[in-house]
């Protein structure tokens, strides 16, 4: 049994010390924010995320989990606080650094310290370890030091803690070893060790490599529109290639991974990084583009309404932080339109019930794809509705069942109508 002090209790950091809170450790959780460090000792959680309430409240009634807004003496470290980017599209390593001076005072021989923060390449060699330097240990001998990404899904966090492999990069083999041991208590994937420059590059291409095969998708979902053929049936089929996985076009890339962490390695290396540089900006090109397919649809129609579906930043969370919905949503209210935004889980001000929503509007706008969407009666919102429109930029809703109903559909990327062919792709396939 080992106590470890988690610096951070947000979407990582506290699932990662409930973990280990359940797994034989004592966990002493820090969080600089004082209502968060509250909600915690009560049992409670502040993020949403499935089991991860009755795993804290298990882990706090047991004695195990306790959370502080300063750290205290622990076997091990693990930074995982918020690496956010700056104006200047360069990560704000502000967090990090902070976190790392509050655990100087405590460190003693033979602890080990982890960092998980998304970082750019060479932060942990060049900032963290200056950083804990300063507690006078020797790095390696008495000190181990290692970088361990996070690599688990928003909405599937705690089952791909414990079955994603994780990857420890640390600063010598024997730091890299004591991380492996420390997270072998609960992973069940593969634990590979390497260097700590090369696990935080090996993060941010990850995340890179979504965000650029988003961005072909996205880019093909414009040639498609120029074009004439409908991109989601000619991605289905080019997937159907045993070596090729085409990402699904939509209105942006939200979250505060895949839309940041590429530029931390644009800034790493600014002349070198122009396949990443641009596929950032054709996915943060994405909310304009929707934003003019509703200014088309609603040329010439007095005081027009719009009725939002969707405002999280992807299926299923209920997380709107760096959501392309909430870009759209404030663009349009911008150009003046009005709006019932509906969005089952996101938690904000700005959401109305469905009804209220729909209630005169003279376009329906999908920006996510909750499973709760491909509920939604078409027939009843047509008796809701002014004006029968709508906008599908994630191609889940049935067309033919809104059709039926009188509406005119138009879905993102779609550049064939499907009224125009004789059978869709889909269909053809299924003939097939
Ligand atoms: N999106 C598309 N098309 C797609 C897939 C996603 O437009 O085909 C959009 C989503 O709607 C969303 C954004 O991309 O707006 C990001 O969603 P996501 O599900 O791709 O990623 P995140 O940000 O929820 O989580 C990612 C994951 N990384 C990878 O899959 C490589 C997760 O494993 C990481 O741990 C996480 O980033 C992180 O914390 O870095």
């Amino acid at each position: 049994m080992k106590k470890i002090c988690v610096l951070g209790l947000g979407y990582i950091g506290l699932p990662t010390a409930a973990m280990f809170a359940g797994n034989g450790h004592i966990v002493a959780g820090v969080d600089v924010n004082e209502d968060i460090v509250a909600v915690i000792n009560n049992g409670d959680i502040h993020i949403n995320e499935p089991n991860l309430a009755g795993r804290v409240k298990e882990a706090v009634a047991a004695g195990k989990l306790y959370a502080a807004t300063t750290p205290e003496t622990a076997d091990a470290f693990i930074i995982s606080v918020p690496t956010p980017i700056t104006a200047e599209k360069r990560a704000d390593l502000s967090s990090v650094c902070k976190a790392a001076e509050s655990i100087v005072p405590h460190l003693k021989a033979g602890d080990l310290v982890i960092l998980e923060s998304t970082v750019p390449p060479r932060t942990t060699l060049d900032i963290l370890l200056p950083i804990l330097g300063r507690s006078g240990l020797c790095i390696g001998d008495e000190l181990l030091v290692a970088y361990c990404p996070e690599r688990v899904l928003p909405g599937k966090i705690l089952e791909e803690l414990v079955n994603n492999n994780r990857i420890v990069g640390g600063v010598d083999d024997s730091s890299a070893v004591a991380a492996q041991n420390l997270y072998a208590s609960f992973v069940r994937g593969e634990i590979f060790l390497t260097d700590a420059t090369t696990a935080e590059m090996t993060k941010l291409m990850e995340n890179t490599y979504r965000d650029v095969n988003i961005a072909l998708a996205n880019e093909f979902a414009l040639i498609s529109e120029k074009a004439g053929f409908n991109v989601w049936d000619a991605i289905y089929f080019a997937n159907k290639h045993p070596r090729v996985n085409i990402h699904q076009p939509g209105p942006g890339v939200g979250g505060h991974c895949i839309a940041v962490d590429p530029w931390f390695i644009v800034e790493s290396a600014k002349g070198e990084a122009r396949l990443i540089e641009t596929a950032r900006k054709i996915n943060d090109s994405m909310p304009s583009h929707v934003v003019n397919l509703v200014r088309q649809q609603l040329q010439g129609i007095s005081d027009p309404k719009i009725a939002v579906l969707g405002l999280t930043y992807k299926a299923n969370v209920d997380d709107c932080r760096e959501s392309p919905a909430v870009e759209i949503t404030a663009r349009l209210e911008q150009l003046g339109y009005r709006l019932g935004i509906y969005d089952p889980l996101a938690k904000s001000k700005k959401i109305v019930t469905l009804a209220e929503a729909l209630r005169g509007a003279d376009l329906l706008l999908l920006l996510v794809n909750h499973d709760d969407f491909g509920f939604i009666n078409p027939s009843r919102v047509a008796r809701l509705v002014r004006r029968r429109s709508l906008i599908d930029t994630r191609r889940v809703l049935d067309v033919e069942a809104w059709q039926k109903e009188g509406f005119n559909v138009t879905t993102l990327g779609e550049g064939i109508r499907r009224e125009d062919t004789a059978c869709s792709l889909r269909d053809a396939s299924r003939v097939n």
